[in-house]
């Protein structure tokens, strides 16, 4: 049986929206994952240190047989296939893939949690996922992410840069 999950992609280093569409498409190419939409793409104050670049942002909605296991580890091979350094937490990175909702799946491990942790809290995941999925309901907070997207008390500006697949993502 196919699934549905969401997965947020961020970066900030070298090509930030080329490295966000190739691996949206290396998540389209993977075995017994099936692309089905994507958000628009964001620019995005960067969270952590204000001294890095700014993010492109964006999320995709990929309809899956693998599980959420699976999909971690073929989101790492992404990552580093897109030579992503993983030095400094919160450093400037080539790629950043983090899967968000998985229906209404709860996963509390030390590897994996889902619904992921600061979702919520973070605009330039709720402001792209709301373009694809905005009556999906948070299985933990009860709340829609339009709802959360309301409420949110996250202050970093966000602003719109394309149209959803457009680019090279077709
Ligand atoms: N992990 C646990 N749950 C998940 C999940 N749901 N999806 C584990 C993906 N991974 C999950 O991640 C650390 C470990 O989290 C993974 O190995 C996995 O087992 P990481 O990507 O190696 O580390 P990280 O990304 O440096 O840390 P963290 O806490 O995941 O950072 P975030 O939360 O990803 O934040 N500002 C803007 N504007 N846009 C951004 O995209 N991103 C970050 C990184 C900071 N500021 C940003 C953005
Ligand atoms: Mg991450």
């Amino acid at each position: 049986m196919m699934e549905t999950v969401y997965i947020g992609v961020g970066s900030n280093l070298g090509d930030p929206l080329g490295n966000c569409t190739r691996a949206i498409r290396m998540i389209g190419n993977l075995a017994r994952c099936h692309l089905e939409k994507i958000s628009h793409f964001y620019i995005a104050e960067p969270l952590g240190s204000a001294s890095q670049p700014w993010y492109v942002n964006a999320a995709i909605e990929v309809k899956t047989r693998l599980t959420p296991f699976q999909m971690l580890d073929r989101c790492n091979r992404i990552e580093i296939d897109l030579l992503r350094t993983r030095i400094v937490r919160w450093a400037p990175r080539t790629i950043d893939l983090d899967i968000l909702l998985w229906k209404n799946r709860v996963i509390v491990s030390r590897d994996l949690c889902i619904p992921h942790r600061q979702m919520q809290l973070r605009r330039f995941v709720l402001k792209p996922l709301c373009d694809i999925c905005p009556d999906e309901i948070h299985p933990v907070l009860g709340f829609s992410i339009k709802h959360l997207l309301q409420i949110t008390p996250d202050p970093l500006k966000i602003f719109r840069m394309t149209a959803p697949g457009e680019e090279s993502c077709k």
